[in-house]
C-alpha cells in the first residue's frame, strides 16, 4: 500500500475526520487563512494551484507547513489528461511544481495506461486518485466507465490509491466500492447539508448519503468557506460525516 493511504487513515482517526475542505480561492492569503481556521477538523486540504492570480513559490512551502503542524494532507485537483509525456511535465514541472508539495493528484482513467505511467515516473510518493466518476450534472460517466477505472487502478495499486466518486449515482458509487475493496480511498465532492443547486451544474448531496453510498472521505468547498465562520462550519461537517460511518 502506498504510504500516503497509511498516513491519511492514521490522521482520519486521530482527528476522527473525513472532511476534506477545498479553498477554492484565486489570493493565496486566502488558502492560508482558511487552511489555519479549518485546519484542525480536516484531514485533507484540496487545491486547484491554477486559480491562484498571485502564485509564487513560497505558497506550497507555507501550505504544506500548516499542513504538517495541523496534521492534514494536500490533494491537488488537476485533473491531469494528456499523454504520459505531456502529463509529467505539467506535473514535475511548470511554475507550480506540484509533484514537489502534493500528497494526492487526480487523473482522468480515459487516457489508459499511459497517464499512470508518466505520473508514477516523476514522483511515486504522492498518491494518485482516478476520476471514476464526476459530480456534475449530465456528465458522461457511467457504470462501465466507472469499473473500467477500478480496473486501471488495480494494476497500477502501487501508485493509484483511490477514486473520485459522486453520490449523485449512489448506485454506480456502490458498485465502484464494491469492486475496489476496502484498500482503496473514495472522496466525493459535491457535498453540502443544504442541497441546493449552484446554477452552473454542481450536484450537491449531504455527507450521511455520500459516507452510507461508499465514500470514506466527503470533500466541501463552498458550504464550508462561504459561511462566515468556516470553521464552526468545518465542525459540522466533520462531525456529520464522521457519524455517518457504520
Ligand atoms: P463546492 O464548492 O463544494 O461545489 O466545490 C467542489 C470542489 O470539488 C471544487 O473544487 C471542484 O473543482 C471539485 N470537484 C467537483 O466538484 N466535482 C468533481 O467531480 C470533481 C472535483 Br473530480
Amino acid at each position: 500500500m502506498n504510504p500516503v493511504v497509511q498516513k491519511l487513515r492514521k490522521i482520519i482517526a486521530e482527528k476522527k475526520s473525513n472532511l476534506c475542505v477545498a479553498a477554492d480561492f484565486t489570493k493565496s492569503s486566502a488558502v492560508l487563512e482558511l487552511a489555519e481556521k479549518v485546519g484542525d477538523k480536516i484531514c485533507i486540504l484540496k487545491t486547484h494551484i491554477d486559480i491562484l492570480d498571485d502564485f509564487t513559490s513560497e505558497f506550497p512551502t507555507k501550505l504544506r507547513e500548516i499542513a504538517d503542524r495541523k496534521n492534514f494532507l494536500i490533494f491537488e485537483d488537476r485533473k491531469f489528461a494528456d499523454i504520459g509525456n505531456t502529463v509529467s511535465l505539467q506535473f514535475g514541472g511548470g511554475i507550480f511544481r506540484i509533484a514537489e508539495w502534493a500528497d494526492f493528484v487526480n487523473a482522468h482513467s480515459i487516457v489508459g495506461d499511459g497517464i499512470v505511467a508518466g505520473l508514477r515516473k516523476v514522483n511515486k510518493n504522492s498518491g494518485l486518485i482516478l476520476l471514476a466518476q464526476m459530480t456534475s450534472d449530465g456528465n458522461l460517466f457511467d457504470e462501465n466507465y466507472a469499473l473500467r477505472t477500478v480496473e486501471l487502478a488495480k494494476s497500477n495499486s502501487d501508485f493509484v490509491v483511490g477514486f473520485i466518486g459522486s453520490s449523485d449515482r449512489p448506485e454506480i458509487l456502490a458498485k465502484i466500492r464494491a469492486a475496489a475493496g476496502e484498500d482503496f480511498l473514495i472522496l466525493t465532492p459535491g457535498i453540502k447539508l443544504s442541497t441546493e443547486s449552484d446554477g452552473l451544474g454542481q450536484t450537491y448531496n449531504s455527507p450521511e448519503k455520500a459516507i452510507q453510498s461508499g465514500a470514506d472521505v466527503i470533500i466541501v468547498g463552498r458550504g464550508i468557506y462561504e459561511n462566515s465562520d468556516p470553521a464552526a462550519e468545518a465542525e459540522k461537517y466533520r462531525a456529520a460525516g464522521w457519524a455517518a460511518r457504520n
